[in-house]
């Protein structure tokens, strides 16, 4: 198995200016406040980064930006996944000459025949290898029938997958069948490293690097009852996001630690200011202290919650 890439990455938020720009001036101090916590790197314009809600020449100064800052040793990998085939291979083609390491896709909409014929070309035309994203519950018309998924990792150039799902049964066949995998539920990251995943990719890592952090290290290292506290506390605070528009969520916390992320590209409110407020109450009140500093809520959950 091609474990080269195998580590923790960010599912990067991209961020935009007020008009919906991509913004570069944010996006490099992020980039490098990511790498320097410690992760192997980033993986851009998917669901959480919202490539495909973004403009095609937006999505590849994203790339464009990201790889000149890359520091030696991290990791680029690309969700290239488009409305057409055409629009995904011209994008891994731009990933591939400007130095990124993968590229991955959301099955396309269609039957089963669309989706084998789809990651089939994209695998055969992509110079980059292609991580598969396994998301029931963003494509539940794709991969009903699970022995797809796994035929389709048989294809060349197919290196692995972004497995966003609790089916930690499937997830296994994937691993022992020689293919890498990546937890994407945030939420169970302990439970997909025990379970033999290779890394994992995450929004909410964004928010807390050093937690995942220190959570992939007790796991790599064994220390189960350290990995299940750590996973435990991060999801204090998970379970406290879903309570509130999600993405919008995300971005309110990363303003709290410095970098605004602006609107979002898919037209989805930010949230307004009382709702803003009482999320870092609720995180306040719901996460331990050491949670509430790498979160940086410090500040404002004393002033919210003075004691
Ligand atoms: O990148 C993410 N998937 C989506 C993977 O956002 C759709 C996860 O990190 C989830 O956001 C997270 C919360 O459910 O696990």
């Amino acid at each position: 198995m091609n474990t080269a890439l195998a580590g923790l990455y960010s599912a990067f938020l991209t961020p935009l200016t007020p008009d919906r720009k991509f913004n570069p001036a944010v996006a490099e101090p992020m980039l490098h406040s990511l790498l320097r916590a410690g992760f192997d790197g980033v993986y851009v314009a998917g669901t959480t980064g919202e490539g495909l809600h973004l403009a095609l020449d937006e999505r590849r100064a994203l790339v464009e930006t990201l790889a000149r800052c890359l520091t030696p040793g991290k990791r680029l990998l690309v969700h290239v996944g488009a409305s057409t085939i055409k629009d995904a291979l011209m994008l891994a083609e731009h990933a591939a000459r400007h130095g990124a390491d993968a590229v991955s896709s959301l099955p396309p909409k269609g039957d089963a025949a669309a989706i084998g014929a789809y990651y089939a070309e994209l695998a055969a035309g992509s110079p980059l290898p292609l991580i598969l994203y396994y998301f029931p519950k963003a494509s539940p018309h794709a991969f009903s029938d699970p022995e797809q998924l796994l035929e389709i990792c048989d294809l060349p150039n197919v290196l692995g997958v972004k497995f966003t799902d609790f089916n930690f049964y499937l997830m296994q066949r994937l691993i022992k069948r020689g293919n890498l995998v990546f937890n994407g539920y945030d939420e169970a990251l302990a439970a997909g490293l025990l379970m033999g995943a290779q890394g994992g990719i995450g929004s909410t890592y964004n928010i807390m690097p050093e937690a995942y952090l220190s959570l992939y290290r007790a796991a790599m290292a064994a220390e189960w009852e350290t990995a299940r506290r750590w996973q435990t506390q991060i999801n204090d605070v998970i379970t406290t996001l879903l309570n509130y528009p999600f993405f919008p969520a995300l971005r309110a916390v990363m303003k709290e630690k410095g970098f605004n992320c602006g609107p979002m590209m898919s037209g989805e409110e930010l949230l307004p200011e009382s709702q803003r407020v009482a999320l870092l109450a609720d995180l306040d009140r719901n996460v331990s202290r050491e949670i509430a500093t790498i979160l940086s809520l410090g500040t404002a959950g004393a002033l919210i919650n003075p004691r």
